[in-house]
């Protein structure tokens, strides 16, 4: 499971050279995020089971023939399946946050999903539906209590968690 700084660092080392300007600043900008993105992973800790309540029920809101008979989250074992999934996505999103960096989602969760979905008939729109609907749950979480400052050198670090995953089982840009 790699994280911005051990990436950094083993890049330079694989060539033997010393930190240069470049490598001080994304350390620097990583750094300078670090409180919040520390904060922000507390406040979404704590608020988990609320966050996957309301992204749940909104999804099934918009798509309500998800929990119809037919549906892939109807029955209330698969609905519950459903949440679950959203717990895991959460929760690894707040692990890429405090990391700043993607690689635990590609190796602890995206590593084999679309195949497992695909042959479950799971259908990755509205996941992914549900992934954004977390996501804007995050982030007035986020914004509204704390005000926590989620800008970053390369965006806003909330966002990439849940874009990446949304991306990467989508296979198309969002
Ligand atoms: C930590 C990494 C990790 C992930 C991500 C994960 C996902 C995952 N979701 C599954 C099932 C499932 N996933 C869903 C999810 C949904 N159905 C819908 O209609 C909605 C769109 C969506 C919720 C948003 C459902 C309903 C099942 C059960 C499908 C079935 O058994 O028929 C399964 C098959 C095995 C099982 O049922 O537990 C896996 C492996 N497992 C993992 O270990």
């Amino acid at each position: 499971m790699r994280d911005t700084v051990g990436d950094l660092i083993r890049g330079y080392d694989s060539t033997g050279r010393y930190l240069d300007r470049n490598g001080l600043d994304s350390l620097k900008s990583y750094f300078a995020t670090g409180t919040a993105r520390v904060k922000a992973a507390a406040l979404l800790s704590a608020n988990a089971a609320t966050i996957v309540k309301q992204a749940g029920s909104k999804l099934f809101e918009e798509a309500p023939d998800l929990i119809r008979p037919g549906g892939n989250a109807y029955t209330t074992r698969r609905y519950a399946a459903c949440l679950r999934d959203m717990d895991y996505y959460l929760r690894y999103a707040t692990y890429a946050v405090v990391a700043g960096n993607t690689d635990v989602l590609d190796e602890r969760v995206l590593n084999g999903l679309r195949e497992t979905y695909n042959s479950l008939g799971v259908p990755i729109g509205p996941t992914v539906q549900g992934i954004q609907l977390m996501k804007e749950i995050v982030k007035d979480l986020v914004n509204g209590v704390n005000s926590i400052d989620t800008s970053s050198a390369n965006g806003n670090f909330l966002d990439q968690p849940f874009d990446y995953m949304s991306r990467e089982l989508s296979e198309k840009n969002i």
